[in-house]
């Protein structure tokens, strides 16, 4: 790839003969040619800006003079003029002099792309996106202004023949000119191109790649000032640290970045990875959309609104064999705003948790708490249940949003809630052809210990028995 970089301080491009960068440039990868716009100036103050049209501030560079020396540019001519009486870089060369004359090799137009970047603050902000695009590009020229910005006829000239233009910026601050800008163009570029990277692998999980920003790391000594390095680092199990690295890549996203999460695919952050996310107050809907999430207790006033979110999900979670009678049955018995505003008016023994997306309630966990009315009858009596648990009698998320991480991130908060309130399990029934529900309690530490009937509306319907242990330090 062939990079022209023209300004009216050369010097700032010298960095460009150091490190992977100067490398890159012996090994051919890319062919770098620094350009002293005043080259192509005439008069003998050697002028390239003048004052603005329509008035105010500072200066503005001239059209005339930047036409000249990108029309020697694209023209393919061999560049202007790089003497150094000034300093000037020429193309560089091991020893980061000049190689003086050497000419850019002829590129077939059919396949060539052209592209003109002009750094300035009114840019489109450079993404990853673009510059891996560029890095397709076969020729790019960089017009580094100075003072307030290049005559906007030069972008609007070069767009009209057949060169890609890019007003870019780098950043929501201001510079003083563009070189800065072009340095970090060239090197984000570059490092893209085949052959310029020692280990290529290291492009694969950066910033950026699947949406998410990079995790923390970490190397040796172990301990620095006090400040361990994380123990699943060390212990070698890579399910587990790719696992931590996902959730704490999602932390840093959701505190840095938050919007970069419409760019996330959801799938690429696995039920875990949405769940955390949940649990941070975001989730990733239909492509492209993220909704604010909250997570609460119900309010006294809502029983309305979770019989309404109750009977559009219970029969999500019915098999397929059970008669809608028996559903609508049991909705009216058990589900009715009625039911829901006696369990709000007891919230020390019927503990209620809602998920609310736009004003909406699109999910709720209903535990029940204090033995012995918590847990049913049939339950407690099993071997491995114990005494002193919670019952998790609902745990729903309307249809739109299942795979979202809402239910995930309701029920750690329903452990949490009720082990804050003294319960040492969490116990529940769930329908024993529900293979996609016991795979979630599974995922969230629960484990079978039993069967048990449950009565929908007259018919008897079959459950497995689950209980997750709240106390970490038994087991
Ligand atoms: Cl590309 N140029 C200037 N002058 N200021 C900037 C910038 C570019 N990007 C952010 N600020």
């Amino acid at each position: 790839m062939r990079f022209d970089l023209v300004t009216i301080f050369p010097e700032y491009f010298e960095p460009l003969n150091l490190s992977l960068m100067g490398k890159a440039s012996d090994a051919g990868v890319v062919d770098i040619a620094i350009h002293h716009l005043r080259d192509v100036t005439t008069d003998r103050h050697r002028t390239v800006d003048d004052t603005p049209f329509g008035g105010g501030a500072g200066m503005v560079m001239r059209p005339d003079i930047w036409g000249r020396c990108l029309d020697n540019l694209l023209d393919d001519e061999i560049p202007t003029d790089t003497s150094d009486k000034d300093g000037t870089v020429g193309h560089l060369s091991d020893d980061g002099t000049e190689d003086q004359g050497q000419k850019p090799p002829q590129v077939d137009p059919s396949t060539q792309r052209r592209v003109l970047a002009i750094p300035s603050a009114a840019g489109v902000p450079l993404t990853q996106a673009i510059v891996e695009d560029l890095a397709s590009a076969s020729h790019i020229i960089v017009a580094c202004g100075r003072y307030e910005g290049i005559d906007q006829r030069v972008a609007d000239h070069y767009r009209q023949r057949d060169v890609e233009v890019l007003e870019f910026s780098i950043g929501d601050y201001v510079l003083n000119g563009g070189e800065v800008a072009a340095l970090v163009l060239v090197e984000a570029v570059a490092r893209l191109l085949d052959g310029f990277m020692g280990n290529p692998h290291s492009l694969e999980e950066e910033s950026y790649e699947g949406g998410l920003l990079e995790y923390p790391v970490y190397t040796k000594p172990r301990e620095w000032n006090s400040l361990p390095v994380p123990d699943v680092l060390l212990s070698g199990n890579h399910e587990r640290i790719r696992q931590w690295r996902l959730m704490r890549a999602i932390e840093r996203t959701v505190e840095r970045r938050p919007d970069l999460l419409t760019k996330i695919d959801p799938a690429s952050l696995g039920s875990a990875g949405r769940e955390r996310l949940a649990s941070l107050g975001y989730a990733l809907g239909a492509p492209g959309q993220v909704s604010r999430l909250t997570l609460r207790e119900a309010h006294i006033d809502e029983g309305d609104a979770l019989a309404d979110l109750a009977a559009r999900t219970f029969p999500l979670a019915c098999p397929e064999s059970l008669p809608r009678e028996a559903i609508d049955a049991f909705i009216a018995e058990e589900l009715s705003p009625q039911a829901f505003a006696s369990m709000l008016a007891s919230p020390h023994s019927h503990r209620i948790l809602v998920a609310q997306i736009d004003g909406q309630l699109v999910g709720y966990t209903l535990t029940l708490l204090g033995e012995p009315e918590s847990v049913p009858a049939g339950i407690a009596k099993m071997r491995g249940v114990g005494t002193g648990g919670a019952y998790l009698s609902k745990c729903y998320v309307d249809a739109q949003w299942q795979g979202s991480g809402i239910a995930g991130a309701l029920i750690e908060r329903a452990a949490e809630d009720a082990a804050s309130l003294g319960a040492r399990f969490l116990v529940l029934g769930t329908n024993e052809a529900n293979a996609r529900a016991q795979k979630f309690y599974k995922r969230h530490g629960f484990r079978k210990v039993g069967r048990r009937t449950f009565d929908v509306g007259g018919v008897v319907n079959r459950d497995v028995v689950l209980v997750r242990n709240l106390t970490p330090d038994e087991e």
